[in-house]
């Protein structure tokens, strides 16, 4: 019993050291070949975005390089990059989407 008290306070202190998950940023590249349409579509169905706030997205994407799509814990911001990647593969677009750790 004691002993079990003993492995949950360090369990707990290892925690409260390492402070809160990191979270992450998924991050979507611009290409010259993906349709504008196809993009708008990911960020609403992926990333829970309406047609403006989508529109505007992909619009700084194609015009700066780059574009943010949200942020998330790890896992979450993982399976959002691997379902989108997926997604465009499927329907032969090059996009690219990747996640960044945020400080
Ligand atoms: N540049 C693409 C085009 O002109 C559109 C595009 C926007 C592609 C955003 C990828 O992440 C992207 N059709």
């Amino acid at each position: 019993m004691a002993q079990q008290h003993q492995i949950e306070r360090e369990l707990l202190e290892k925690e409260v050291r390492s402070g809160p998950p990191s979270m992450y940023t998924v991050v979507l590249l611009n290409d010259d070949f993906t349709p504008m349409e196809f993009v708008v579509a990911v960020l609403q169905g992926f990333f829970g975005m309406q047609l403006e706030q989508a529109t505007v997205v992909m619009l700084k994407v194609h015009t700066e390089g780059r574009g943010i799509c949200g942020v998330y814990p790890k896992d979450i911001a993982a399976t959002k990059v691997a379902q989108v990647i997926e997604h465009a593969r499927q329907h032969q677009h090059p996009l690219q989407c990747i996640m960044e750790v945020n400080e």
